[in-house]
């Protein structure tokens, strides 16, 4: 299987296909979107505004729910014209306000200012995208084999919930496969348990943890995010009893196979709401800065005697020196050394292998 760079990419050949279809159902079909455009406009008249959130967005529209009902909205045109740096103007869990139009179509008139949004860079490199918004936490999922740890991509999770507001948490699925080979996750929680980031170790196989993390989760919004292949679906099917599709791991690379295909947000049967997302391959922090690096990784300030210190190639820079001798775990460094390397070649998409 060809390994794509971000899962768009990935997804897009059902995109391309989809948009074929619609093309076609257009043209042959010129009266029925005449017609929805003119009733649009006479609502418009009658500003007959509803509030709604946003559960999903694909190709045909935005799912809006209201009052229990759901509806397929479209997006009004003066909306479409303030698109700019941003990718997409509508995103899972935003609050919208939108003019019914039929039993289960609606138009959005206008997005609700958001209290968090968790973000990235889209796959051309200039743009944000969102991925969810108005969401409490964001659920960091990571495995340490199947598919093997990435601790930078850790590292932009982290950096992008504190742009956008969020409270992480990391979960660390899949331990059931650590038996006798527990050094790299060993490795993992000396360098980030320090840090005072909550992490939950789990699995869905024996289901250790997973009462822990449904009470955590219970009554707040989450959104759960990683690579593919970590058990996102499968999580939220366990802590919750939902029956989200979930996929086997390629042989040959252990990686994830891409199953889910959108973001969703889903109501939590005692109260609460999740956003399951497609699994990433990388994860470009949007507008990321030398700054955000240097105040992510702020344990190291304090052990460095050089005020604008780069800790990489600066002779007698301590933060160097307590890595050679272990008082910083390695692990930690790496991550760090990615991002700069990042931020300093300016470059906002990279992978990380
Ligand atoms: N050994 C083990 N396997 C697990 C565990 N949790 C999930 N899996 C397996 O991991 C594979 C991927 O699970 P998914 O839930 O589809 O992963 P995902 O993160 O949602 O993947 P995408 O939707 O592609 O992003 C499936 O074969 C699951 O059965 C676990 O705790 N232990
Ligand atoms: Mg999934
Ligand atoms: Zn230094």
């Amino acid at each position: 299987m060809k390994d794509y760079d971000f899962e768009e990419e990935f997804h897009a050949r059902d995109r391309k296909q989809f948009r074929k279809m619609r093309k076609h159902a257009q043209d042959t079909d010129r009266s029925k979107f005449k017609k929805t455009d003119q009733v649009v406009q006479e609502f418009s008249a009658q500003e007959n505004a509803h509030k709604g959130r946003v559960l999903s967005i694909s190709g045909e529209g935005s799912v809006v729910e209201s009052d229990g009902k759901q509806y397929l909205c479209s997006l009004k045109g003066f909306l479409k014209k303030e698109k700019n740096l941003t990718k997409n103007l509508i995103a899972v869990g935003d609050w919208v306000e939108f003019q019914i139009i039929s039993e289960k179509e609606g138009a959005i008139t206008a997005v609700l200012p958001r209290t968090t949004i968790l973000s990235r860079t889209d796959i051309s490199g200039k743009k944000e995208q969102l991925i969810a918004v108005n969401v409490d936490i964001v659920v960091i999922c990571v495995s340490i084999f199947e598919p093997p740890l990435k601790p930078s991509l850790i590292d932009r999770y982290l950096i992008a919930a504190e742009k956008g507001k969020l409270t992480p948490i990391i979960v660390v699925n899949k331990i059931d496969l650590l038996e006798g080979e527990k050094e790299l996750y060993d490795a993992f929680l000396e360098a980030y348990e320090p840090l005072g980031y909550p992490i939950l170790s789990i699995s869905t196989k024996t289901g250790v943890g997973i009462e822990i993390l449904r009470n955590l989760l219970q009554n707040k919004t989450s959104v759960f995010s990683g690579q593919s292949g970590v058990g996102k679906s499968s999580i939220l099917n366990a802590c919750f009893g939902l029956t989200l599709k979930t996929g086997v791991l390629t042989q040959k690379t252990a990686k994830g196979a891409h199953t889910t295909s959108m973001a969703e947000l889903i109501t939590l049967p005692n109260g609460g709401y999740c956003v399951d997302t497609p699994g990433v391959r990388s994860f470009g922090v949007w507008s990321l800065k030398k700054e955000d690096v240097i105040e992510h990784f702020r344990e190291f300030k304090s052990r460095c005697q050089f005020p604008d210190c780069s800790h990489t190639s600066e002779p007698n820079c301590r933060v160097v020196k307590n890595v050679k001798n272990g008082k910083i775990p390695a692990l930690r460094y790496q991550s760090y050394l990615t991002l700069m390397n990042e931020v300093q070649t300016q470059k906002s998409k990279t992978t990380w292998n």
